[in-house]
């Protein structure tokens, strides 16, 4: 462990007319480094300010990577991805009231994902705050925190930093992983306390993230609803990519010989480019399939909540008739929205490895004419998808600029892929195939527009490798000021605009004929790229598909911090993306 005696150690008849003695001091400051770094946490995503300025700078001087970014929300969404793409948590360290709110959109983003993180904000002092005097940047942060978080504490006392750090720790990482909070006060950091008691105080905290045993009915339950199916189907969500079982999966999948469906951030666990990956036949899958093993996926709003018309349903409402295994770490998970026939509770390593135990050494395949009318469906949408890719307008379309990402990243099978938007995001999820685990970085649960830049940081800083971010026009723009952070630790990170001048489209028109535009239009022919080369990175305006691949292959060759920003025809998007159907209107018109 780290030397926790302070530099500036005052002696202790400073602070309470006690005689003077020999014995070291540390003080709060140090105490959360330690702490930190005890538990093997590197890295630290924040900004600094009061009251966390120093410990800014003491975090850096004591060998920590300190990302300061130039708004906190991204460096939250920063360590929201860090703690998928690791499994430890990723900090977020900012100052009082405005950044802690700033801040908290990730936290409350990291709890609705399943990610871990520990959002560590510096506070005003309680007395002050609970008699509401007004100080500086005062307010109740732990109360407004605890909604959006899965745990919230507090540390008064440099005694207790320890058990602070640990139990944020704890309560990040364990179960189902989520945002925590954890409200430093400004009078904190200062105290004194004797630094062999300070460092008996730091808790190392054993096995954070225990695995969690499926109890052997609950398998085999599963594995017989499986083996009486005739058309099954595999679901794999981000919390199977999170759960790091990679071969596990592969084996249950491949064994079973089951089609899967990857959720957006669960591409690549298997390579999409897989014979059973059912990606290009999902619209016939999910109605189709009389039994769905879910491993690691909700039912949430990203699978029409299991019923409906997507699922064969009559009505929107209506239950299609499959039948669910759900695997998952929470208990509660099951059930929330059709019924769950075998629910399998436990970590999904743990889950997985207990199911190919229990299948024995052979395990009967899918019925051949499931198989087959898969595959045909899935032959007609490649090739319908091939097609619209071999098409060369001008200017371009999300086709003709995604299909040279699409290559780009077959080339590159260990970058990054970020992604946001809404035609940006959908045509991209569809057309550029992942090989690896937890490459691609979305928007997640939420759809939530503003991850991008904090995302590429996180993943050239933690991932130590070449990230590609693709954004539409809109989802840069709310973290677009991050290029500059990019530049300034000089990160390999190709940033591709499609810009198509909008929200959706750039065609919109102001129906009055008055002089403001239309709420969904930006300034046209915009230059994003001026933006990274404003501070000294490379920036390529790529009108043709052909501009846009000699950018990305030279960005990836230099490794330089690059924005390309790819002009796409303005009429190209369409509303919403590919969940046009959420929209009230639309639901109206249906
Ligand atoms: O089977 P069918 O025939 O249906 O075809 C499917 C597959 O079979 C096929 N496919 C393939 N074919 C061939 N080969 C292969 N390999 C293959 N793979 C698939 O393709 C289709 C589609 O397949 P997919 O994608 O698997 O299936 P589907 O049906 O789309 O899946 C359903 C979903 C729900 C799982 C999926 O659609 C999904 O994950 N959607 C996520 C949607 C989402 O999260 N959208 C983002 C939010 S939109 C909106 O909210 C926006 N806002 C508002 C806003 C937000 N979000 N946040 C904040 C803080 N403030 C405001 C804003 C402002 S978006 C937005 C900005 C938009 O403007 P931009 O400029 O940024 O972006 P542009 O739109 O580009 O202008
Ligand atoms: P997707 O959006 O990809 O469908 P979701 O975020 O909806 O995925 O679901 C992820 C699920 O995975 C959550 O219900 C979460 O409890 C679960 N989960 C996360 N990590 C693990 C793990 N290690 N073991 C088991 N389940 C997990
Ligand atoms: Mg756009």
């Amino acid at each position: 462990m780290n030397d926790v005696v302070t530099q500036s150690a005052k002696p202790a008849a400073a602070a309470g007319g006690q005689p003077d003695h020999p014995a070291q001091e540390t003080d709060g400051f140090q105490l959360v480094i330690d702490a930190l770094k005890l538990n093997g946490i590197d890295t630290i995503f924040g900004l600094p300010g009061i009251p966390i300025t120093d410990l800014t700078r003491r975090l850096q001087a004591n060998g920590l990577r300190v990302i300061a970014f130039r708004h906190e929300q991204n460096a939250g969404y920063a360590a929201s991805i860090a703690g998928f793409m690791t499994g430890k948590p990723g900090i977020c360290l900012t100052v009082s009231a405005p950044g802690f709110l700033n801040g908290l959109t990730a936290l409350a983003h990291a709890t609705t994902n399943c990610f871990p993180m520990i959002l560590v904000s510096g506070s005003s002092e309680r007395e002050v705050v609970d008699l509401q005097q007004g100080d500086y940047e005062e307010m109740d942060q732990l109360a407004i925190a605890r909604p959006h978080a899965k745990a919230a504490f507090r540390v008064l006392h440099a005694e207790d930093i320890g058990v602070g750090v640990a139990r944020a720790i704890r309560a990040a990482v364990s179960g189902r992983p989520g945002g925590v909070y954890l409200d430093l006060p400004a009078k904190l950091f200062p105290q004194s306390i004797d630094a062999e008691a300070g460092k008996n105080s730091l808790i190392k905290v054993v096995d954070p993230a225990p695995r969690q045993i499926p109890a052997a009915d609950a398998v085999q339950r599963a594995l017989d609803l499986v083996r009486s199916a005739k058309r099954p189907l595999i679901i794999l969500g981000k919390g199977a990519a999170y759960a790091r079982a990679d071969a596990d999966i592969r084996a249950l999948v491949e064994k079973t010989g089951i089609p899967y469906l990857s959720m957006a951030m669960a591409k690549g666990l298997l390579p999409d480019t897989h014979e059973q990956s059912a990606a290009a036949a999902r619209s016939y899958v999910l109605p189709e399939a009389d039994v769905v093993v879910l491993i690691g996926a909700r039912l949430n709003w990203l699978l029409s909540h299991g019923k409906g018309k997507t699922w064969g349903g009559a009505s929107a409402k209506a239950w299609g008739g499959q039948k669910f295994v759900q695997i998952d770490i929470s208990p509660q998970e099951a059930d929330s929205n059709v019924r769950i026939d075998a629910p399998v509770v436990g970590d999904i390593g743990s889950c997985v490895a207990a199911m190919l135990a229990a299948m024995g050494p052979s395990w009967p395949q899918p019925p051949a004419e499931w198989l087959d009318a898969i595959a045909e469906r899935r032959t007609k949408n490649v090739a319908k998808m091939a097609e619209s890719l071999a098409k060369d307008p001008s200017p371009m379309n999300y086709h003709s600029a995604l299909n040279v990402v699409r290559d780009i990243v077959k080339a590159n099978p260990d970058a990054f892929l970020v992604n946001e938007g809404a035609n940006a995001l959908d045509f991209t999820r569809s057309i550029v195939d992942m090989y690896q685990p937890r490459k691609r970085l979305d928007v997640g649960t939420w759809g939530v527009m503003g991850i991008g830049m904090g995302y590429a940081v996180a993943a050239a800083v933690v991932g130590g490798g070449q990230v590609i971010a693709v954004e539409g026009d809109s989802a840069f723009g709310f973290s677009g000021m991050e290029v500059e952070t990019i530049c300034r630790y000089n990160l390999p990170v190709c940033v591709v605009i499609l810009n198509n001048n909008g929200v959706y489209r750039g065609d919109e028109k102001n129906p009055t004929g008055g002089a403001d535009p239309s709420p969904l239009v930006f300034v046209k022919g915009a230059r994003y790229e001026k933006l990274m080369e404003a501070f000294g990175g490379v920036g390529v305006l790529a009108a043709t598909p052909a501009e846009l691949r000699a950018a990305m292959e030279e960005a990836i060759r230099s490794g330089r911090p690059t924005l390309i920003n790819a002009v796409i025809d303005e009429r190209a998007g369409t509303e919403s993306g590919r969940i046009t159907s959420l929209n009230p209107s639309a639901k109206k018109k249906a």
